[in-house]
């Protein structure tokens, strides 16, 4: 399998999360692509390619353009507010409040994009989104063109990012502009499988009322894991979408007999759906030793996971998600390309 890899995610490279109560260095860190990487290398994967260009259209197809205006200008306007820190929300347009009001001044405007708190915004976090929804359509692109599978080794990542809203780590929704432009290339109905710890709620923000896009998710229950306020399993879809959005929420040690069974389920789906393009949005905090996760999958689960994956048969786009189990993320990500593969 081939991998699509730029050195400009390295451009997101923020000093701050807030997380519980404190500044800390980010959990999303460049280290993560850089050993992911070189496990690729490491187990001669395959070819690793760089991004092509392509420009805002296709993520103007997905995103609302005052998102994107606004991350484009974001840290030029903090700074020149004369604002000391990264740019941290610490205002929402909450439920007793207008949501239909966007402010001019940059802190109003950072609380009615951002979905969450956590994604400080600092210089060439832009840059580095734009890098990684190349990275993410290079990548589609070369199985449009036939190629079985492809890796997109994105980052920043993307599956919380909403069709107006950034957060969760995510600036731009790499496997949603991924498979809203094959849908533009031809495709006819695309599944995207997240098994990312997390709920991406980005993804199905986007898809809900649409029935070209089947959304699967396995993640910690809502309930008790961030994003908190959406992943259910009550969330159908709705409209023409309805039943083509499935959650699976897992409570906290959840392990792969558990995680398996949900996958099994699924791919049923998903092979009786019958998508022209499978995208996986890739993450691997499921991970046992993840330092911001609850579920039990352990390092040789991942294998058969991609495995299990490969035998739906259907031309596959791998998007790089989360995983903060820095050291052994390159194992983790790459037992399940290898796992797909054999
Ligand atoms: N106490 C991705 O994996 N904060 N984003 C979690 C845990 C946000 C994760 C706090 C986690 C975002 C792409
Ligand atoms: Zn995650």
């Amino acid at each position: 399998m081939r991998t699509v890899y730029t050195a400009d995610h390295r451009l997101r490279d923020s000093k701050t999360e807030l997380y519980h109560g404190a500044l800390v260095p980010p959990f999303e860190c460049p280290e993560r692509a850089e050993i992911i990487l070189a496990r690729i290398n490491e187990v001669k994967l395959g070819d690793v390619l760089g991004q092509k260009g392509y420009g805002l259209d296709p993520v103007l197809r997905t995103h609302d353009k005052g998102l994107v205006d606004f991350l484009a200008s974001c840290w030029d306007e903090w700074q020149a507010a004369g604002y000391g820190g990264e740019a941290i929300t610490s205002v929402w347009p909450t439920r007793t409040m207008r949501g239909d009001r966007i402010p001019t001044e940059i802190e109003g405007k950072l609380g009615y994009y951002a979905l969450a708190s956590e994604t400080s915004i600092s210089g060439g976090t832009w840059e580095a989104a734009l890098a990684s929804k190349n990275v993410a359509l290079t990548a589609t692109d070369m199985v449009l063109d036939g190629e079985r599978a492809a890796f997109a080794l994105c980052r920043p990542p993307g599956h919380h990012a909403a069709i107006d809203q950034f957060g969760g780590y995510c600036f731009l929704n790499n496997a949603a502009i991924a498979a809203q432009y094959a849908l533009d290339k031809g495709a006819q109905r695309v599944a995207i499988i997240d098994i990312d710890f997390h709920h991406g709620n980005g993804t199905q923000h986007i898809f809900y009322q649409r029935d070209d896009v089947f959304y699967l998710s396995i993640h910690g229950d809502p309930a008790e894991a961030f994003p908190y306020y959406l992943g259910y399993s009550d969330e159908p879809g709705e409209g023409k979408g309805e039943g083509f959005n499935k959650n699976y929420p897992l409570p906290p040690g959840s392990d792969y007999s558990s995680w398996s069974e949900a996958l099994d389920d699924a791919c049923a789906r998903i092979h009786n759906y019958s998508p022209d393009l499978l995208v996986v949005s890739h993450g691997v905090d499921a991970y046992e030793k993840d330092p911001i996760s609850f579920f039990k999958i352990r390092s040789e689960d991942f294998i058969d996971c991609g495995a299990r994956l490969s035998r739906l048969n259907l031309p596959t786009l791998f998007v790089m998600e989360g995983g903060y189990a820095v050291s052994e993320i390159g194992v983790n990500t790459v037992n399940v390309l290898s796992g797909f593969e054999d």
